[in-house]
């Protein structure tokens, strides 16, 4: 008996040397192709029809794969002559991300001694979805970004290959952003792009679920959910509860009476709607000689003498400024009516005309002139 090469097909070197001189020995090469994943059992092909072998010579003549120290993943019944699946074959795991995934097994048979090449290409299935990195992605957008802008996302991997791998991507319905797919031979990848302008006052959180979805059929699919939080742009003013506001106040009130809380608020978040309030005169009418305000709570309070025979109304303008950068400002009126307090007694002048009266005097003789002068108003006034 000669063997191939001239060294045993059983010793330690086989592959070596199969590997070296197949192509001058192997008597003949057969290929087939089954799926992934299928039964054990499910037949391959007829190897004894295929190599023109008579069934009942492969027992006697010791027909054998040889399968070195791999897996055996397929044996034949020497009784059909019939190559079937043995064990599970998992392509991913046979061959990962390869397009092209074959398993080459070496057959021999006596008598005269042959070599014959089986190879058996995995064909893949889709039994894999594909799966993002993260279940979750958290973004965050300014509230000033133009649409068209694009944001990268995580993306998906399927361990299947070709069409069986991911195909495409799908963005839940929203009213704010749209999906841009790029496409790059079988591989595909998706950008988040902004359509429309975002308004953190209306919406400040958008939650949208991002579907990667292989092609294979029937399709599967994974997800993951965006949520966008959107970043506060200062886009508020500050807006008083009133623009005008009326009060009175009595003449000689004591210093650090409160007047009146004005109250602006600002739609914006953080310091963007943090209010500072002061108060503006506009021209020399000692309002803020008279009037203070506090600058955190709006609260207006008497600071100097208030006068009523001085003036009998003030006009205070205060604005309300945030702490946005640059900031935004917003102003209002209070109109303060001074009320009069009786505390200026009549003066009384009188101017005689006589030094004196004689005793006989007629009834009706003008004595004296008795002017009354009272600086009080309305009814505190002499009558
Ligand atoms: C200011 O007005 C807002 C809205 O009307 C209100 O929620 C808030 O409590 C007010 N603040 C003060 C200090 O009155
Ligand atoms: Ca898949
Ligand atoms: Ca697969
Ligand atoms: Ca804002
Ligand atoms: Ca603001």
């Amino acid at each position: 008996m000669s063997l191939p090469c001239g060294r045993s097909y059983f010793g330690i070197f086989l592959g070596v040397f199969l590997l070296d001189c197949h192509w001058e020995t192997v008597s003949g090469q057969l290929s087939y192709s089954v799926s992934e994943e299928v039964n054990p059992g499910t037949p391959v092909g007829n190897i004894a029809k295929d190599l023109n072998l008579k069934s009942q010579d492969l027992e006697s003549r010791m027909f054998q794969i040889v399968t070195g120290s791999k897996r055996k993943l397929f044996e034949v019944n020497l009784k059909t002559g019939v190559l079937y699946v043995s064990e599970r074959i998992d392509r991913e795991e046979l061959c990962a991300e390869e397009l092209k995934c074959s398993v080459s097994e070496e057959a021999v048979i006596n008598n005269p001694l042959k070599l014959y090449r089986i190879d058996v290409d995995i064909l893949d299935i889709n039994d894999n979805a594909p799966l993002f990195t993260t279940d979750l992605q958290n973004m965050y957008i300014a509230e000033s970004s133009l649409p068209g802008v694009k944001f990268a996302l995580s993306q998906a991997t399927d361990v299947d290959v070709g069409r069986n791998g991911v195909s495409t991507y799908k963005l839940s319905q929203n009213e704010h952003f749209s999906l841009a797919l790029h496409k790059e031979g079988d591989s595909v990848s998706a950008e988040l792009v902004l359509q429309k302008a975002l308004d953190r006052e209306k919406q400040p959180v958008i939650t949208m679920t991002l579907t990667a979805v292989d092609g294979g059929n029937p399709p599967k699919s994974g997800t993951s959910q965006i949520v966008v939080h959107v970043l506060d742009n200062n886009d508020n003013l500050p807006i008083f509860t009133q623009t005008l506001y009326k009060t009175e106040v009595s003449e000689n009130t004591p210093l650090g009476t409160i007047v009146i809380t004005v109250n602006a608020t600002d739609a914006d978040e953080g310091l963007n709607s943090d209010i500072v309030y002061s108060l503006r005169s506009k021209d020399q009418d000692h309002v803020l000689d008279i009037f203070e305000i506090d600058s955190q709570t709006g609260v207006i309070k008497v600071k100097g003498n208030i006068d009523f025979e001085e003036k009998k109304a003030f006009e205070i303008r205060v604005e309300a400024s945030d702490k946005g950068q640059p900031p935004m400002s917003a102003h209002c009126k209070v109109l303060v009516e001074v009320m009069d307090v009786n505390d200026n007694a009549p003066e009384i002048t009188v101017t005689s005309l006589h030094t004196t009266v004689k005793e006989d005097a007629e009834v009706s003789t003008v004595v004296a002139l008795v002017s009354v002068l009272d600086k009080d108003g309305g009814k505190n006034a002499a009558n």
